[in-house]
């Protein structure tokens, strides 16, 4: 297969090398995809869950959507997909993938399901999560950010994780609430909702100016600023190679609208044979 050997030119080459994820990486963990078939957006409006209006609007029902999140991936476990990203982003497994490379891969991941890092081995460098976490809360009050993985996130939120249910209002003082002394503060998730600014942009932003080749996995390449960072690359000589199930808007059955290498079919099984 040519494009086999070209990518792998390509590996070998690669000074730079950046990994951009996006929900196909997790769905092999049973967690739902956004859009697409059995997506989250397909059911639930993202305008009404995923935005701070939202949230400023009905915390309850923004809480109960994340609070059923949390759940899921709670009981997920990392697939081979997320095996093969955290080995890469280890010394040993990068020099013989990127033999070039001047230091392991820069990770960028869009998921919020945690689940890149749980795959993490001693010595492997953690992911950027650049729309942050569902298990990290920030004070609406004091704005202290901190981890958490309680379940239930609040005792009052018990039974609204069945979407299905109609939804039953939780007063906002059953909702999760800053511990810190004296705040009591309303917590909210610490993930990026729509029209949000991306916390790590700029040290993103360095890494996708400097990078000479981009692996996209299981990314629909709708949300930005991610979905320009292929097109990014592309524009000053890198190159692109996109894994998905799907094609995008002008792919065929080798390239994909924008990128060098398409690799269609499920990432856990395409990515470890197109590294070899
Ligand atoms: C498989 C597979 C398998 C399945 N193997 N593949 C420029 C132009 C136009 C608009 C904008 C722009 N810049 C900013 C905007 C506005 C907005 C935006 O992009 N809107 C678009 C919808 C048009 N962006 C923002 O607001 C961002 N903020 C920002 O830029 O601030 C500055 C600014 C603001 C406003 C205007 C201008 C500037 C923030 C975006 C935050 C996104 N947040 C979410 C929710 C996070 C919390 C939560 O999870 O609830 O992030 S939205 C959701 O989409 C989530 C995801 O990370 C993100 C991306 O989704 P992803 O990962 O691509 O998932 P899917 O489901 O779409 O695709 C899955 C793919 O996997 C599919 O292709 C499948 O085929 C594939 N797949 N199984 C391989 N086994
Ligand atoms: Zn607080």
């Amino acid at each position: 297969m040519a494009q086999l050997s070209t990518f792998r030119q390509a590996l070998s080459q690669s000074r730079r090398p950046l990994i951009l994820a996006g929900a196909g990486l997790s769905a092999a963990s049973g967690i739902p995809t956004f859009r697409g078939a059995g997506g989250l957006w397909r059911s639930h409006d993202a305008m009404s869950l995923a935005t701070p209006q939202a949230f400023r609007a009905d915390p309850a029902r923004v809480w109960a959507f994340y609070h059923y999140r949390r759940e899921v991936c709670l009981k997920a476990k990392p697939n081979g997909a997320h095996d093969v990203v955290a080995r890469l982003s280890g010394r040993e497994r990068a020099k013989e993938v990127f033999p070039s490379a001047v230091d392991v891969p820069t990770f960028v991941t869009q998921n919020v399901d945690g689940l890149s890092i749980r795959a993490l081995e001693e010595g492997e460098k953690a992911p950027i999560e650049m729309h942050g976490s569902l298990f990290r809360t920030r004070c609406t009050s004091c704005g202290t950010e901190k981890p958490n993985f309680n379940s239930p996130v609040s005792a009052g939120l018990v039974g609204t994780e069945d979407l299905s249910k109609e939804y039953r209002a939780v007063p906002l003082e059953d909702l999760p609430r800053c511990q810190e002394r004296s705040c009591g503060g309303l917590l909210r998730p610490a993930v990026v909702w729509f029209g949000e600014s991306i916390p790590e942009l700029s040290r993103i932003s360095q890494h996708v100016q400097r990078a000479d080749l981009v692996l996209v996995l299981g990314t629909s390449s709708t949300v930005y600023p991610a979905a320009g960072f292929a097109s990014e690359v592309r524009s000053r000589g890198g190159k692109a190679a996109v894994f998905n199930l799907e094609g995008t808007l002008g792919s065929s059955e080798e390239s994909d609208g924008d990128s060098d290498w398409f690799f269609r079919g499920p990432v856990e099984e395409m990515l470890p044979w197109a590294l070899g």
